[in-house]
């Protein structure tokens, strides 16, 4: 059995019952073969594979709070130190019900090659709870927050480990943490990013996956001979990374008509209306049915459906295997010409194969949603030299990252035989230098 395969075999065997973290190492390795061919018996015996795919550390640990009625509840909480070869641990927390131990690995992992592609000295980790923010009061998720903060703060610091936002974890939650992080530890650091601005969060953060994602979409069009302007764009999601490449997506000329949430989606064949879409998710947290009841060209739809409707350029953005082989398929009929991924790992491995046969422009999520990550790392220099910089620096220095990072990933797939292969060319890419420093550092 080729190494490839055999680590693959014991990634399933050793991590039962985790089906999103076999998926996300099976894509990676599987675009690895033709690097690890190439000197089978070093990697093999150095155990290389076998050590990226195993986390440095996992914690797991319980946050008990109490709401507002005075019920005591427990919920599971986990950070998974994934790698740290090139750098402090960097990664989100995702709170939401579906989050288990599985799930966090697969985004742990994922992100040790993501944040390698950003060219910025971030490791990979990632952490998150069960616990849901929806329908509970301001108070109710402080007290989880602080709870979980309290575990948390032994194992993170702005040297160590640097968490985030993801799914559930915005700008609220992230201000709760960390004032219960420099509470109990007496530090002001930045121990973590996406803060607010008036305590050292970094100005373009909140709008950097959604702009990222443009930017690099934009640049892959152009290298393929399309213009993104005048483009219709669908996407799922209305959270962050949503709201924002929709915003940057009207920036640049195209016309983004859809968007949704878990219990529905929006198709507004005027244009989504941004500040409408905001004032709902942003302020009330509410329904995409109250964006529809305010907005007299827009259909509002129960359950899925985004990726039935005609565009040009579609753009995951909500969650894990969101789009499938049916909905590739009605894509692909309706004629759309490229698919990158605000999202990690939106698109299952079926549909994804059949946008590439089917010669789609595919741009996977490690690269395409890597601005919000690159932009932390910028928010962490901002914070160690103690200075602020001005939205148009971060945001020129991020349109810089993503446009190399497609330019990376670009010419691996055409170095390693796979031209047009972004899939191949980012995890090769974003590998080899985790690869590199590994080596470099022992076996450790
Ligand atoms: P938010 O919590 O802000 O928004 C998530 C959106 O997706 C919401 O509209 C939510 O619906 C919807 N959604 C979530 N889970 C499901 C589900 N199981 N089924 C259907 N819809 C769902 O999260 P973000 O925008 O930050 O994250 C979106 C994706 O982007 C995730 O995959 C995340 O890992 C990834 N990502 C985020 C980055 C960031 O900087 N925030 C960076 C890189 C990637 P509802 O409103 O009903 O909850
Ligand atoms: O998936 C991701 O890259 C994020 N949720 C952002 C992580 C970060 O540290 O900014």
């Amino acid at each position: 059995m080729s190494y490839v395969d055999e680590v693959i075999a014991q990634v399933i065997e050793k991590n039962p019952a985790q089906p999103e973290f076999h998926q996300a190492v099976k894509e990676v390795l599987e675009s690895l073969r033709v690097v690890i061919e190439a000197d089978e018996e070093k990697y093999r015996k150095d155990a290389l594979l076998e050590r990226i795919v195993t986390p440095e550390r996992q914690l797991l640990f319980r946050v008990p709070w109490v709401d507002d009625k005075g019920q005591v509840h427990v919920n599971n909480a986990f950070r998974v130190q994934f790698n740290s070869a090139i750098g402090p641990y960097k990664g989100g927390l995702r709170l939401h019900p579906s989050v288990n131990l599985g799930i966090i690995k697969f985004l742990g992992f994922e992100q040790i090659f993501k944040n390698s592609l950003t060219g910025l000295p971030i490791g990979g980790g990632k952490g998150g709870s069960d616990f849901d923010p929806k329908g509970k009061s301001d108070r109710e998720v402080m007290a989880f927050c602080q709870s979980f903060m309290t575990e948390l703060c032994k194992y993170i610091g702005a040297d160590t480990d640097v968490p985030a936002g993801d799914i559930g974890t915005g700008a609220r939650e992230i201000g709760f943490m960390y004032g219960q992080y420099k509470r109990i530890r007496g530090l002001y650091e930045g121990v973590l990013t996406g803060k607010g601005l008036s305590y050292g969060g970094s100005l373009a953060r909140t709008e950097a996956t959604g702009y990222g994602l443009l930017y690099l979409t934009e640049e892959m069009l152009k290298c393929n001979g399309h213009d993104i302007k005048g483009k219709t764009v669908c996407v799922s999601g209305a959270g962050n990374v949503a709201i924002y490449a929709i915003q940057k997506a009207q920036q640049l000329g195209a016309k983004p008509v859809t968007c949704s949430d878990s219990t529905g989606w929006i198709y507004d064949p005027e244009g989504i209306d941004v500040a409408l879409l905001k004032e709902v998710k942003e302020v009330k947290r509410a329904r995409l049915t109250e964006y529809a009841a305010k907005r007299s060209s827009a259909e509002y739809h129960e359950g899925r459906g985004v990726w039935t409707i005609k565009c040009d350029v579609a753009l995951p953005c909500a969650t894990q295997n969101e789009l499938t082989l049916d909905d590739a398929k009605a894509l692909v009929a309706n004629g759309c010409i490229a698919v990158a991924e605000g999202a990690n790992m939106p698109t299952t491995m079926e549909a994804t194969e059949y946008l590439q046969a089917n010669k789609v422009l595919f741009a996977p999520g490690k690269a395409a949603n890597a601005g919000g990550v690159a932009t932390s790392a910028l928010e962490m220099s901002q914070n160690s030299e103690r200075l602020s910089w001005t939205f148009e620096e971060v945001d020129s220095k991020l349109k810089n990252i993503m446009v190399n990072i497609f330019h990376n990933l670009d010419d691996a797939a055409k170095k390693y035989g796979m031209e047009g292969n972004y899939v191949a060319g980012a995890n090769i890419a974003g590998f080899l230098k985790v690869a590199d420093a590994m080596q470099a550092q022992g076996i450790v």
